[in-house]
């Protein structure tokens, strides 16, 4: 060896064991964890045990500007960038609310769903290439999958479309990598292969690591894979000579310099080639078992678990320590460690820096909440004291007392049960209390529960309407083409704009709204996608989490609810469990309600609206109004769904001039005719139709006020439809979902949150479709809906009831 290489192995001494230290530290915090939970710390512990080195070698790769995309067996790795202390996985175990403790999610997510902050406190975007990224864990297996692909493409969108260059916080060049992880058996999963086939497809920079230790809680591998092995079945995807695909690697999970060459070359082959990647690491294992719900003593064999014992990456590594010898040219013998001793201290160390991290972070925990009790229990007896229900309040007190709870909640619900005895007093007390409670709930309230929706000035209740305007000979158009002359210009002026689906890209989407823009923009921005709903929406939400402003098409409403499930439990969740420190302003663009057919006329927006609180629903009436919601939402950092009406392209609208600019408000309704009998409220292609009967009606005496609601989620702010009802007293719902469905929705925020109920002289009504799917054709639309006819006569029926003698029976 030369003095260098010498001196290169003192560093390669000192990172081995700076490696072997952190895997004993994370195993150490398992393993404390799960008592912790067991004693009663924690709601649910679930670890990354038996899975550490293999993560020392992919944090290794990792590099400032990556994102992973992963799940909750990744602690050590996120030792390993720095991105999680010790001390912070047990402030999450214990739910500990304050952020500066957890994180991750400040106490909303159970632990081990990690997260690293894309934004500052006030919303703004953090520096992400100063730093390495996470994206905020899902629970939901396979869920990870989706977004990967959006985080991956990220890189291929910015080393490959012009106008980026100052994106200088997000990406340099394309050189980062998206890394996902997954367990073996959630590779079953269908978001999984969906993932895979669109990165093999793509081309994108992306690493998946699948940890396999053979089973998913208790069943193993047999059920879950074909021939037991996930990289064999995957050798379809290898590329080949003249091929797109994937590189695969399989390798040991306990051998750890094998690990750390492959980690490394997987991540130059993705980095620099944009290649995505798998790497299959086997033969792991549970050390604790799955989560802290059960033990896994009681479904693996005796056998199986020693033989789990004989494979445990740490105990590998330290015997691979122990046993490295290296001898150079003049015969000197170089170790690691001179005898076990020194990894015997080494793991003294680690394990008392685990038990301090503990102590450290109970402490932060239960010192506010203890503090608040002390305070409030002083308070509670003053009050006992002056008030003539001394002894039942005495009683809560002393149950107080012996409340050995360590939670903010025994301390409302004491608080609040004593406020029953005292309503009938008056001291100042009182008020201190009554004051506190308010206080201490608004507190929690808003650790809980803000956040939802974005919190800055950019919200999209911020943006401004700005009209549409229109030269003195403006032409009628085919509305497709408002559609496309809009596109074209947001195009023009934000270059990280891009819109992907099928058919979106070489014929311009199905109606023809992106008529040549593939042409004038390039494939990057203007792309056809496979048939894959899911990894659409994830494509978005992971290019939307690194600054670019994706537009996902769903060619369809009625298929949206195959990226349902990624558009309610990342996307609408990630800005609420990450307590606003990562968004993914995404735009959803679909088109439907009535068309043809079951799957062409669906309207499912209660079952979109309750899965998607978080993200703005719109349901434009026109494309010039469709038009004026991209140009809103692209001004904002909220997430939304845009909803086209399938049926109105080729209707007519006056073609406005201020294209790009004009803007349709988030959150507020349109009056289209005043009245005086009747409001009626709608949305969507149904507003046709219920401005067709409010004109007929007309005829026969009957006034009705008709109200696009416009923007499902966030409802009325301004609250007119409440105003309008004061005026006209009646109210009727009409919409094509199902009954009980948005309807139902629209009349809760009207009646419940509005308090229309007060001014009402008629009982409230919902016109909603049939429970069936629509049925085929012009007829199967007639008794599938509501028609005009439907909604003229229940309207004439409801004032045949006000007036019989002005308004006689139609039958
Ligand atoms: C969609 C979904 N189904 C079921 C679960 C419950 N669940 C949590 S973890 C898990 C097993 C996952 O096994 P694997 O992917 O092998 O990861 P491991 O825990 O073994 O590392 C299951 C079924 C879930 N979280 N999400
Ligand atoms: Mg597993």
């Amino acid at each position: 060896m030369t003095s260098k290489q010498k001196l290169s192995f003192d560093d390669f001494k000192k990172e081995v064991l700076a490696d072997y230290k952190l895997a004993v530290i994370s195993r150490g915090c398992s393993i404390l964890g799960r008592q912790e939970v067991l004693m009663g710390r924690g709601g649910f512990g679930i670890f990354g045990g038996g899975k550490e080195v293999p993560q020392l070698a992919m944090a290794k790769a990792f590099k400032n500007g990556d994102f992973r995309s992963g799940y909750y067996r990744d602690q050590t790795f996120m030792m390993a960038i720095d991105a999680l202390t010790p001390q912070q996985l047990f402030a999450s175990l214990y739910g500990d609310t304050d952020i500066s403790n957890s994180p991750e999610s400040g106490g909303r997510q159970m632990n081990n769903h990690f997260a690293t902050h894309s934004l500052n406190e006030d919303g703004t975007w953090k520096d992400l290439m100063a730093q390495k990224n996470s994206a905020s864990d899902i629970s939901c297996t396979a869920g990870q999958m989706p977004r990967l692909l959006g985080l991956a493409q990220a890189s291929k969108v910015y080393r490959n479309v012009e106008g980026l260059e100052s994106f200088t916080k997000f990406s340099n060049e394309g050189n980062e990598v998206a890394w996902g992880t997954i367990g073996n058996a959630s590779t079953s999963e269908g978001g999984f292969w969906e993932t895979i086939n669109a990165a093999g497809v793509l081309q994108v920079p992306m690493v998946i690591s699948i940890w396999d230790d053979e089973y998913g809680i208790s069943v193993p591998a047999k059920y879950q894979t074909t021939k037991e092995n996930i990289s064999e079945i995957l050798k379809g995807f290898q590329r080949e000579e003249g091929t797109n695909g994937f590189e695969i690697f399989t390798v040991k999970g306990y051998d750890y310099p094998a690990l750390v060459e492959v980690f490394e070359k997987a991540g130059k082959i993705a980095r620099d080639e944009h290649i995505p990647i798998i790497i299959h690491v086997t033969d792991l294992m549970q050390p604790i078992g799955h989560s802290t719900s059960g033990s896994h003593e009681r479904y693996k064999s005796e056998e199986r678990l020693a033989y789990e014992k004989s494979i445990d990456c740490n105990t590998k590594m330290r015997e691979w320590i122990l046993n490295y010898s290296i001898t150079d040219a003049e015969g000197t013998v170089y170790n690691f460690v001179a005898n076990e001793d020194v990894l015997i201290a080494l793991e003294k160390e680690a394990d008392k820096e685990v038990k301090q991290a503990k102590r450290e972070a109970w402490k932060n925990f239960k010192q506010p909440i203890q503090k608040t009790k002390s305070e409030l229990l002083q308070l509670l007896k003053t009050i006992a004291k002056k008030s003539k229900n001394e002894a039942f309040i005495n009683k809560h007190i002393s149950d107080f007392e012996n409340d050995m709870d360590v939670h903010v909640k025994p301390n409302l619900v004491y608080a609040r049960k004593i406020v029953r005895f005292i309503t009938e007093e008056d001291f100042p007390e009182k008020h201190i209390l009554l004051n506190w409670i308010k206080d201490y709930i608004a507190l929690y309230k808003n650790r809980y529960g803000s956040h939802l929706y974005s919190q800055t000035k950019h919200a999209a209740l911020n943006i401004t309407e700005i009209l549409p305007t229109y030269e003195d000979n403006a032409p009628e158009v085919d509305a497709r083409i408002i559609l496309r002359d809009n596109f074209n210009e947001l195009f023009t002026k934000h270059p990280e704009t891009l819109i992907f689906g099928e058919d979106t890209g070489y014929i311009g989407d199905v109606n023809q709204g992106l008529e040549g823009m593939q042409e004038e923009f390039g494939e990057m921005r203007v792309s056809d996608t496979g048939i894959r709903e899911a990894t659409i929406a994830g494509q978005g939400i992971g290019m939307a989490m690194r600054g670019l402003r994706p537009i996902a098409e769903i060619q369809y409403l009625d298929y949206l609810l195959y990226a349902l499930q990624v558009l309610s439990d990342d996307l609408a969740s990630l800005h609420y469990r990450s307590a606003g420190r990562q968004k993914a302003p995404l735009i959803i663009r679909t088109r439907g309600h009535r068309l043809e057919g079951i799957w062409h006329s669906g309207s499912p927006m209660s079952g979109i609206n309750n899965f998607l609180k978080g993200v703005c629903i719109l349901v434009p009436r026109n494309m010039t109004k469709a038009a004026g919601f991209f140009n809103t939402m692209l001004e904002s950092d909220d997430p939304a769904l845009i909803i086209e009406n399938l049926n109105g392209y080729r209707i007519k609208e006056k073609l406005p001039s201020n294209f790009g600019l004009f803007r349709t408000p988030v959150g507020v309704v349109e009056t289209l005719t005043e009245g005086t009998d009747i409001t009626l409220v709608s949305y969507g292609s149904t507003l046709k139709l219920v401005v067709r009967a409010a004109l007929e009606l007309r005829q026969f005496g009957i006034s009705c006020e008709v109200i696009d609601i416009q923007s499902l989620m966030p409802f009325d702010i301004n609250h007119d439809i409440v105003k309008s009802v004061k005026k006209t007293n009646r109210l009727m719902v009409i919409d094509e979902d199902v009954p009980g469905g948005a309807s139902a929705y629209i009349m809760n925020e009207v009646l419940n949150t509005q308090n229309a109920y007060q001014y009402l002289d008629s009982k409230p009504i919902t016109l909603a479709s049939e429970e069936h799917r629509p049925a085929y054709g012009t007829d199967g639309d007639y008794f599938s809906n509501k028609s005009p006819e439907d909604i003229f006569e229940a309207i004439y029926s409801l004032m045949h009831e006000v007036n019989p003698e002005k308004f006689k029976p139609l039958y």
